[in-house]
């Protein structure tokens, strides 16, 4: 099954690269005594997934931004603004007392628990913080690059990319990473792209507006102070880095945060809502990735066809799932129905998501907003970037009920092998 996974994924890959070379005007010919086999490689994360204890780590919720509310001459409220930076930090991704993992974060101002009134202070998380934003309130976000390192996963310059030192592209033989090439690694290119919020194209993060920390940006670049209409209906979107040609390093290193819109004019949204809320209300941020024993980032080091691009691969699947910025996460649950906000932020993986129990999901809202309807289901398939809006009642079980949040979808549809039950087949735990 999985040689022939294997064959086929290989064969996928010579016809898109004959296809992408014959598009671009290359005569181009293979001859026999090309060897096909692919270079072996000990390019693997060396922290056996199989060694990190499940369900220790606990459930964090992501903390809510605190706005600068801006009022009129009545005291009325018209215009919320934020100021949210990233930077590289290291963070206690793995369970205690594994080492900590560097990671580029997003920060802004929160309030203090349980405690309106306390003076809001600053944090870095991942994921970032949630935007909570009002239908119709315009709302304007300050973004600010705080990343004055070097990236610490393999920026390829043999790619179309952002390059910000107009670095020319390297020719074989390749540098192997790391160092692989300073130029690239520095500084990093950022943008933030607000997924699903309706907003004007110069701000909505598109992949050429990227920008870095010493001011240097990319050609579509216009501004770092993004205005939103906050238009949407009440709904949960994806803010990210979507910067050209490294997209796929900066989410996997981090930065990735839930915007919220609760629409006042609701039923579903106003006090009176049937719907759990508060910390019966749960955002789910889910990732798969995979660790070195230092608790660093482990990201592939050696291209799919390393003789064009060294270090860029066109398929990658982590081998743990990272729930809210923890590993394989429990979460102490009371008998009660919650509400999960679920997000798939990882770069390229579906999950297919059941209950161990066999309890089912409601669905009640996707990425447009709430289903004019519930649905009722025990698998719910959710593809990358995608957010679903579900209701999951715990409040039957017996005391001391677990029930693990699986994920059953094949690795890279269709052609993929199934998950690992003991690894990326395994998300998170609740327990009663
Ligand atoms: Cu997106």
């Amino acid at each position: 099954m999985k040689q022939s996974y294997r064959k086929i994924m290989f064969m996928l890959m010579v016809v898109l690269i004959v296809g992408a070379l014959s598009f671009s005007g290359y005569a181009w010919t293979p001859t026999p005594t090309v060897d096909p086999t692919p270079t072996p490689t000990v390019d693997a994360p060396s922290l056996d997934p199989n060694t990190i204890p499940k369900f220790v780590n606990q459930v964090e919720k992501p903390f809510v931004y605190v706005p600068t509310e801006i009022k009129d001459s009545y005291g009325c409220v018209i215009r919320r603004e934020y100021t949210v930076s990233w930077a590289v930090t290291d963070m206690q991704v793995l369970p205690p007392g594994f080492p900590m993992t560097k990671v580029i974060a997003f920060g802004g101002l929160e309030r203090p628990a349980d405690d309106p009134c306390a003076t809001p202070v600053f944090r870095r998380s991942v994921p970032g913080g949630t935007f909570e934003l009002i239908r119709f309130l315009p709302t304007i976000t300050h973004w600010r690059n705080e990343v004055t390192v070097p990236q610490f996963l393999p920026v390829d310059p043999t790619l179309d990319w952002a390059n910000p030192n107009n670095f020319p592209p390297p020719c074989p033989p390749f540098l192997p990473f790391p160092p692989g090439y300073p130029q690239a690694q520095f500084p990093n290119a950022n943008v933030i792209h607000t997924h699903g919020i309706e907003v004007r194209a110069q701000m909505d993060g598109t992949p050429d507006e990227w920008f870095t920390f010493n001011g240097i940006t990319g050609p579509n670049f216009e501004t770092r102070d993004y205005q939103w209409p906050v238009s949407n209906e009440s709904s949960a979107f994806w803010y990210h880095d979507h910067a050209f040609g490294v997209t796929r390093l900066n989410v996997y290193s981090g930065m990735s945060g839930f915007h919220i819109v609760r629409d006042p004019q609701d039923p579903m949204d106003q006090p009176s809502s049937p719907l759990p809320t508060g910390k019966y209300e749960m955002p789910l941020v889910i990732q798969d990735k995979s660790f070195n024993k230092d608790g660093s980032l482990w990201y592939p080091r050696v291209g799919g066809v390393p003789n064009l691009h060294p270090y860029w691969r066109l398929m990658f699947d982590g081998q743990v799932n990272v729930v809210n910025g923890k590993v394989w996460p429990n979460m102490n649950v009371e008998p009660h129905q919650y509400r999960f906000r679920i997000l798939n932020a990882a770069n390229q993986r579906f999950y297919r998501w059941k209950l161990s129990n066999g309890m089912p999901f409601t669905v009640i809202g996707t990425d447009g907003g709430y289903r004019e309807t519930p649905a009722v289901v025990n698998e719910i398939r959710q593809g990358v970037t995608e957010r679903y809006d579900v209701l999951i009642d715990f409040s039957n079980l017996a005391v001391g009920t677990k029930v693990v949040l699986q994920n059953i979808e094949q690795l890279q549809p269709p052609l993929g092998p199934p998950p690992d039950p003991n690894t990326d087949g395994t998300v998170m735990q609740f327990t009663w």
